[in-house]
């Protein structure tokens, strides 16, 4: 975030957070951690459930990051201490290699072990202490930015040769196959390869990305984070629901992914499915992968203002179609809009999370005003919003 926070902040704990990594690992293992890396949390510009119909998205990083102070061990176990809890967890090879063995938080960083042993690497032991700015359940991604730190820091720590483009898939395989969470690789990739001043292009399918230069600053506008606080309900398994029917529609259109249906052709694909919610579930993938492709080209001609409207419609569209917003977000979107952002939207899986609306920087404040005075008449606890500037991915302090 740019620091200028406009509406109270969630709590955070007191302290840098590579400071607090710092010192959680020399209270909990004594001695000076070998190193810190750190990953941020991201938010998605547009292209909301498309990464796993093969489709295209255009998240960016933000500057909130997690940090991971950590040194190699001698023996093949690994202990990591979260500020989050306590009690640090420790683990060896047998519950690494067997999914679901460790849970909860730590099988973030089990599932990063099992995924590096999974592809053959020789992954070092490791004491790990992780602090983080990057607040969990706003849907800020602070899977992706603990998988991301552990990965970077037990590729650093045994030297293994694993290129850094490999690292989302790794990552998401992760979350996948021990958290078994079936998200898609936005996230991760966000994490890894986002850039300052960026927004990352990425074609899910080929893992192909372009750096999309997003200068909110030089352009005098400013995008609002704003935390819905809604109660995540059912997340996970409405988010599992949708990539059920999504992959259900493929098969159906004889399609490898929804990815493959060309907007010029929704018409027809849609003709050819006979229930009324999968017609919805599939116009929300194919139109959301258009508006990723037209969004791009407006930034590529430096028009940002006029990706405002795409934000909207991509709002609409997981409103109405893909059905994956609650009052909270509806009502943010609908406040900032009214005090005239550009374009306003949720960010990310859905049932809660963040909104994002695009404004006139002289105009931030009064837009947060307005969507707090939107909560406090509809009786919602009071939203959090915050500016953010697109930021760099994962990387080693020190
Ligand atoms: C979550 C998932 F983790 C992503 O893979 C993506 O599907 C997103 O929801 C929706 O676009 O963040």
């Amino acid at each position: 975030m740019t620091g200028r926070i406009v509406a109270a902040p969630p709590p955070a704990p007191p302290g840098d957070v590579a400071a607090r990594a710092t010192a959680g690992f020399r209270q909990r293992y004594g001695g000076e951690p070998a190193g810190r890396w750190a990953a941020p949390g991201r938010v998605n510009l547009i292209g909301e459930h498309t990464d796993y119909n093969d489709g295209f998205v255009l998240p960016f990083a933000l500057p909130l990051r997690t940090v991971v102070a950590a040194a190699a061990r001698a023996d093949e176990r690994w202990t990591v201490w979260s500020e989050l809890d306590d009690d640090p967890v420790e683990f060896g090879p047998a519950e690494a290699d067997e999914p679901g063995r460790v849970t909860g938080w730590a099988a973030y960083v089990a599932g990063v072990v099992w995924a590096l042993r999974a592809a053959g690497h020789a992954v070092p032991g490791a004491r790990l202490a992780v602090a983080s700015d990057v607040p969990v359940g706003s849907g800020l991604s602070s899977s992706a930015a603990i998988e991301a730190a552990v990965l970077a820091a037990l590729v650093d720590l045994g030297g293994l040769d694993l290129p850094a483009q490999r690292w989302p898939r790794l990552a998401q395989q992760a979350e996948n196959d021990y958290v078994g969470a079936p998200t898609g690789i936005m996230d991760q990739s966000a994490v890894i390869r986002g850039r300052p001043g960026h927004a990352l292009f990425l074609d899910c399918r080929s893992e192909e990305v372009e750096q999309i230069p997003f200068d909110l600053d030089a352009a005098g506008l400013a995008m609002l984070v704003i935390d819905s606080r809604a109660p995540h309900r059912h997340a996970d398994g409405e988010y599992a629901a949708r990539r059920r029917s999504c992959e259900r529609a493929a098969r159906a259109l004889g399609v490898p992914a929804l990815r493959d249906v060309p907007a010029d052709g929704l018409d027809a694909a849609l003709a050819r499915l006979d229930d009324d919610e999968t017609r919805r579930r599939v116009r929300h993938v194919v139109t959301e992968d258009q508006r990723v492709l037209d969004s791009v080209a407006l930034l590529r001609a430096g028009r940002v203002r006029d990706i405002g409207p795409l934000l909207t419609a991509s709002h609409t569209s997981m409103r109405d179609d893909f059905e994956i917003t609650v009052p909270e977000v509806d009502t943010a979107v609908e406040a900032a809009l009214a005090a005239g952002a550009y374009g306003a939207r949720m960010t990310g899986g859905g049932f809660g999370g963040c909104v994002l609306a695009l404004v006139e920087a002289s105009a931030a404040d009064a837009a947060a005003a307005a969507v707090a005075a939107a909560y406090a008449e509809r009786g919602f606890a009071a939203p959090a919003t915050v500016t953010a500037l697109p930021a760099g991915g994962v990387t080693r302090l020190d």
